[in-house]
């Protein structure tokens, strides 16, 4: 008998019980719902110590039979049949053990947050214009006209600073058109954002993206510790502050001397090994993003000392990318320049823009995927497995 506490042994004993007791429960399809009352007993065999002897037993709900997916089964599912009878799935100690660990950090997060002085904050999800390319755009039809579901929070978070908020967080889902099909992508993902004003540059906001990561991390693992959750052994041991590689450097090991364009998948997981070997830390910044690679980010701040170089930062774990981020434009005649660069109209930005216009401190901060984060901690082979119900090109059900 399983319930979310755990699994415990129900023993009917031939002869002693009730044969009215061993018709019923001899014949209860596998997963159904029943209610057991009977006297507990201590049992050197049974997995908790203990084994149960049913006096009475009620059937709550009958499973179908057969069951589209085993719950108890050893032999893995292939993970479509898993995701398309997901609640089954979700049955399973050690899936659910995934989303208890989603949940720890969630709170960790908030706490961590909240202890540093952010207010958390909630911003639209149906815009007029997107900020992160329009490649990824959800369209909407939005009564007579046309909306689009958020990528991210990028435009309101960095508002709020105008609005004199200072240092500002969101939990929430953004959305993202993305056409292919990787283990490392979904259309509706949770994005961790901050954003911290009256910065010194990109080290205030890495200081504080590895601060929270810490803190959470910490916590979680006490916490799932706690709860007897067999993943809290896999996560790591958090030593800040985390590498941070030039991403020239890092090109340079991958003898790429082109440095117009970002890292593929393949790079990251090959930059990955590299950096962790030599580190030691599975956590790790990839720094000085080039303005070339960072053309479509028309917020990003470039380089004073040198403009060919931006202040944009990854956050990788083990070759996965599981943040990005550094400070902003916050001077309005550059931000209006590095819009129309993009290839965009300042036009169409204007309420972002009118922030800008009376008063805004220099400011940066960052997006985190918490399904990366998940996947990377679970050690998850794909990021479907880190959501309860994934979507992404092929699935809309469950
Ligand atoms: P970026 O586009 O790099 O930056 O996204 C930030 C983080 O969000 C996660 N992510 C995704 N996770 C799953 N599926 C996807 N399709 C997906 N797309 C992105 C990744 C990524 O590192 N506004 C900036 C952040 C900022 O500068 O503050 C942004 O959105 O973990």
């Amino acid at each position: 008998m399983r319930d979310r506490s755990g699994t415990t042994q129900v023993t009917l004993k031939k002869g002693q019980a009730d044969p009215a007791l061993f018709a019923l429960l001899g014949e209860l399809p596998r997963e159904s719902i029943v209610e057991v009352e009977g006297a507990v007993h201590r049992s050197e065999r049974a997995n908790r110590g203990i084994e149960l002897l049913p006096e009475r037993v009620r059937l709550i709900s009958r499973a179908e039979v057969p069951l589209p997916l085993g719950v108890v089964d050893k032999v893995p599912a292939e993970l479509d049949t898993r995701l398309n009878h997901r609640v089954l799935d979700l049955r399973k100690p050690s899936v659910r053990a995934i989303f208890e660990l989603r949940a720890a950090l969630l709170s960790g997060f908030r706490q961590s947050f909240i202890e540093r002085g952010f207010l958390e904050i909630e911003t639209p999800k149906l815009l007029r214009q997107g900020a992160e390319g329009g490649a990824t755009l959800f369209p909407v039809q939005y009564f007579e006209g046309r909306a689009f579901l958020a990528q991210s929070p990028q435009l309101y978070k960095q508002m709020l600073i105008g609005a004199g908020f200072e240092r500002v967080f969101e939990i929430a889902p953004a959305f993202r058109a993305e056409p292919s099909d990787t283990v490392r992508h979904i259309t509706e993902f949770t994005s961790l954002d901050a954003e911290i004003g009256y910065i010194d540059g990109p080290d205030d906001v890495r200081g504080a993206l590895e601060g929270v990561i810490a803190d959470t991390i910490r916590s979680s693992r006490e916490q799932l510790l706690r709860a007897d959750n067999p993943l809290a052994a896999g996560l790591p041991e958090i030593v800040v502050p985390f590498p941070r590689i030039p991403f020239a450097t890092a090109a340079s090991w991958l003898d790429r001397t082109d440095l117009s364009h970002d890292f593929g998948t393949e790079d990251e997981r090959a930059i990955g090994e590299i950096a962790v070997e030599r580190f030691g830390n599975p956590f790790y910044f990839l720094i000085d993003y080039p303005t070339a690679v960072k053309a479509g980010t028309f917020y990003a701040g470039r380089r004073d000392d040198d403009p060919s170089l931006t202040g944009y930062f990854d956050l990788d774990y083990e070759g996965l990318e599981i943040a990005s981020g550094g400070p902003r434009e916050h001077r309005l005649d550059r931000l209006e320049a590095q819009i129309r660069e993009a290839g965009l109209d300042p036009a169409s930005f204007s309420g972002y823009l009118e922030a800008f216009r009376y008063g805004m401190p220099p400011h940066g901060g960052w997006g985190l995927g918490i399904d990366r984060l998940v996947q990377a901690l679970a050690r998850l082979p794909n990021i479907r497995e880190a959501r309860l119900f994934p979507r992404d090109r092929y699935r809309l059900e469950p």
